[in-house]
């Protein structure tokens, strides 16, 4: 049994923490629920008890065996080093500590090996890169990777729960011919509309959430020089992101083969049937922990590159259940 914390227990993430720690079982002895001081005494309940919010100071720490951390960089910048100098493993979802090289970036059921490596910080990767390698991997494996290109379709509660309340007060108010302007979450309206910018523009011309497909992926991939392009866009869905994804494989791969790759990866779903107007999405997704594939098809204007549609809850194998995936894996190798 555990003594486990979740940092940032009522935002969206750790409502979804809350849930799969739950679901699953985790080997819970006792669960501390914290936040920064704007929560701070709100109750949350967790397997039919109310848990009272604690202020996230280092001494919250002192301890606890598993840190989930569901909060912003800076609270991972200040309080991840703390928790674990006080014997706690910390499970981060946010972006501080990805790319340092100290730090595993793991997916369990991608590189599991970095997680033996961990040296008590491990990031869980951004919702998008998570399911697009859960999709790679298995094509990596079975015929080398050249060339990504890769489109996503992100939902709203991808930035969370502001963004959530901002579409479902836009979306009525087109319906009914008012006009919407821009939001206190996004500058332009979100309801029926398609937004080309997820995060802050870098110097290069890409968003943040572009970059860190790109980085993130070389990273859980080990492909360091992996020549790889991203755009990311934010739609009016309320769960679930998808992803067209263009790749070129080593040799050429058939479509068939690579269903069969993709079939024999954990914790992908193959939902790829043309005639019978199968494929996935976001709705369907939403709420399961698989990462679905479809639409496998020959790039027509490359001979050895695929096309394929991946669709993912981005709360739950984008997030939450990942990081408890990582946690299950340290528990059952007694890493933590
Ligand atoms: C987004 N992937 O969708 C980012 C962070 N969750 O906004």
């Amino acid at each position: 049994m555990k003594n486990v914390a979740i940092l940032g227990a009522s935002g969206l993430v750790g409502q979804e923490l809350l849930r799969i720690l739950a679901e699953r079982r985790f080997p819970v002895r006792q669960l501390k629920v914290l936040a920064t001081s704007r929560s701070a005494g709100q109750t949350i309940e967790y397997m039919g008890e109310e848990l009272t919010i604690e202020e996230a100071r280092p001494e919250a720490f002192e301890g606890v065996d598993i840190a989930f951390f569901a909060a912003s960089n800076d609270a991972s910048r200040e309080l991840a080093p703390e928790a674990v100098r006080r014997g706690c493993v910390v499970i981060d979802k946010s972006s501080y500590w990805r790319m340092d090289p100290e730090v595993p970036l793991a997916v369990p059921e991608v590189n599991p090996e970095a997680i033996r490596r961990h040296k008590g910080i491990l990031a869980s990767p951004n919702c998008s890169t998570i399911q697009l390698v859960m999709a790679l991997h298995p094509l990596k494996a079975a015929a080398g990777l050249r060339r990504v290109v890769v489109s996503t379709y992100q939902s709203v509660s991808g930035t969370g729960k502001d963004a959530v309340e901002e579409l479902r007060q836009q979306a009525p108010r087109v319906l009914q011919g008012d006009g919407v302007g821009p939001g206190r979450v996004y500058e332009k309206p979100i309801a029926f509309n398609v937004l080309a910018r997820c995060d802050a523009f870098e110097a290069n011309g890409y968003t943040k959430e572009e970059m860190k497909l790109t980085r993130e992926t070389r990273k859980i991939l080990e492909m360091p020089d992996l020549p790889i392009s991203a755009t990311a866009v934010r739609v009016p869905v309320f769960v679930g992101h998808s992803e067209s994804v263009l790749v070129e494989t080593g040799r050429p791969l058939s479509v068939e083969e690579a269903r069969e790759a993709l079939r024999r990866q954990p914790g992908v779903v193959v939902v790829d049937d043309p005639e019978r107007l199968e494929y996935p999405d976001a709705l369907s997704a939403a709420g399961r922990d698989e990462v679905f594939v479809g639409r496998i098809r020959e790039d027509l204007s490359a001979p050895g590159s695929l096309w394929m549609w991946v669709v993912s809850d981005n709360l739950r194998k984008g997030a939450a259940l990942n990081a408890v995936q990582i946690a299950e894996f340290l528990v059952q190798e007694g890493l933590a």
